[in-house]
This record gives C-alpha cells, structure tokens and sequence, in this order.
C-alpha cells in the first residue's frame, strides 16, 4: 500500500473559464481522500498551493504577462511543496488548469528521468508562438520539454525536465495547426483517438508501458476533457468523440496492474459547468483504478 500526497493547485490564470479554480474543491468534495484510503492507502492532504484571484491581478504589462509571472509563482510553489513530499509519496497533484503541470511534473520527477503520458483531447504543445488563443494551459507540455518562453520553460530545474522521447500523449483529438507542426518536429508519440478506434485500449496501454518500463518515474497527467463530454461534461474545452467510460477506466486499470506509475495529475474539472459533480466523480473513479490493486 502507498502513502499518497493530495496536493490542489486551484488555477483558472491558463485559460479564460472562470470556475476550474474549483477543481480542487470538487475533488475533494467528491471523496477523494476516503476513495483513495478505501483501497488501504494512506492519504495526507497537503491542502492549496497560493494562487491569486483574476480580479487582484492589475491588467498592466499587456498581454498574458501579468498571468505568465502569476502561473511561474504557482508553479514554483508546487514543486516546492512536491518536494517536501518523501521520495517514496505518490503525488496526486489537483488542477486547475493544466498549465500546473509545468509545476506538478518537475517537482514529482524530484530530479529523475521522468516518463510522461498525457492523457488529453489536447496536445497543450503549443508555443506563445503557435497558440491560436494565447492560452497557457495549452502549453505546458511544451515548456516541460524545453521549448516556449524561457519564464516557463525548464521551471525550478537547470534544463528540460522532460525529454521529447519520452512522452506519450493518449485521446488527442484536438490539434492547432502550429502545434502539429511542433509536435511532427519533435517526433511526438501521439495516439490520437483515430489510434485509439483502430488498435483498442489495450494495445495502445500495452505499447506505452512497455517504453517506460524500468523508469523511476513515470507521471500521468490526466486531463478531464479526454472522456467524452457526454461523460464528462465539466470541462471548459469539451471535444466531441472522446474516451468513454469504459475505456478511461480500462486504461487506467491496465496502468494500475503494470506498476509503474508514480504520480498523477487530475486536471480542468469546471464544476460551474458540470453537472452535478459528475465529472469530478469520474476523476476520482478513474484515480481510484490507476491506484487500486489489481483483484481480477
Ligand atoms: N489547443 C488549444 C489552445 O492551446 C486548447 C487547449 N485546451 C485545453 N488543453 N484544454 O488541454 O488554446
Ligand atoms: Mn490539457
Ligand atoms: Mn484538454
Ligand atoms: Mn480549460
């Protein structure tokens, strides 16, 4: 049995949808803790990393400047508090938006190589460059790997904390046309939903694990717009033709039976668009299969 980290990042600074600063919230409300002690864990919550209203921040500098430094600071907060964790804590770190991962992945990798598999409708590999909306949430991935604006890239470590090789990316189906650009550069491992109707669940799980066998670290960053938004309706950038239930769930129970994961993100559940905590429910479901023991 593990000892588990629940860490919120309650940000909504990434994108322009007020209410996934309640992510954190919903997660909780939804029994995170208990479902996750109800598998024999034991589970200490280390409460809200600091991340300042919308309203308090003055609109000076232009642009997205003023939310980049707000987002750097949370970030660099989260992997500090990560890194008070012990080595052997399992972080289940609570978005928020997804650019928190700039901030979740390094201080869970603690200085390791780090295997990533991003399970999103979206790739979030945009640059400031390619980005269509200017949104920092759809491009985490990118600063993690080195590339994008010098203030996110390479946060809190010396380089890139994730390699280009060694990242996978499941459930895309939504791509800006800069970002494919990107992502072909760079030779990105991306099974798109396209892949995930030809090959099925297991065969895309089995490929992925097999990569990141003997890592030390390996991190799953899951965002809630991956499932179909008939499941998961409170996300602020539902993609039709998304995972189903039976898929999310199938693919975290063959990551669970594998072993290898070491930490995890649950990201962009917007309550205020939800309906009924649904979505929030299935996160914690789906985190619950990822670290449950394998019965069957
Ligand atoms: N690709 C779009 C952008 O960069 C959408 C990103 N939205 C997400 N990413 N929810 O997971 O703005
Ligand atoms: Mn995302
Ligand atoms: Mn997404
Ligand atoms: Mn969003």
């Amino acid at each position: 049995m593990k000892r588990i980290g629940i860490l919120g990042v309650p940000m909504d600074l990434g994108q322009g949808r007020r209410g996934v600063d309640m992510g954190p919230s919903a997660l909780r409300y939804a029994r995170l803790q208990e479902v996750l002690e109800g598998l024999g864990h034991s589970v200490l919550d280390y409460g809200d990393v600091d991340v300042p209203v919308v309203e308090s921040l003055r609109p000076s500098g232009g642009g997205g400047l003023v939310y980049l430094e707000a987002i750097r600071k949370a970030c660099l907060e989260t992997i500090e508090t990560l890194g008070q964790m012990s080595p052997e804590t399992f972080p289940v770190v609570l978005g928020g938006d997804h650019s928190i991962a700039m901030g979740s992945v390094t201080g869970a990798s603690r200085g390791e190589r780090v295997g990533v598999i991003w399970v999103d409708a979206h790739a979030d590999f945009n640059t400031p460059q390619t980005s269509p909306s200017g949104n920092i949430h759809g491009m985490p991935l990118a600063h993690l790997c080195g590339l994008g604006d010098p203030r996110l890239a390479n946060l809190g470590a010396e380089g890139p904390t994730v390699r280009f090789e060694d990242v996978a990316l499941i459930g895309i189906r939504s791509l800006d046309p800069g970002e494919v650009a990107v992502l072909r550069e760079h030779g990105m491992s991306v099974y798109s939903m396209k892949e995930i109707d030809r090959l099925r669940i297991p065969e895309v799980a089995a490929a992925v694990l097999e990569r990141f066998q003997g890592f030390s670290r390996v991190h799953v960053s899951l965002d809630a717009d991956v499932l179909d938004p008939e499941v998961a309706p409170g996300v602020g950038t539902p993609v039709p033709g998304g995972l189903t239930y039976r898929e999310a769930h199938l693919l975290m129970e063959l990551f669970a039976d594998a072993g290898i994961v070491t930490s995890l993100d649950l990201v962009e559940v917007n309550p205020i668009l939800d309906r009924e905590n649904r979505t929030a429910r299935i996160m914690v479901e789906l985190a619950s299969s990822l670290l449950g023991k394998k019965i069957y």
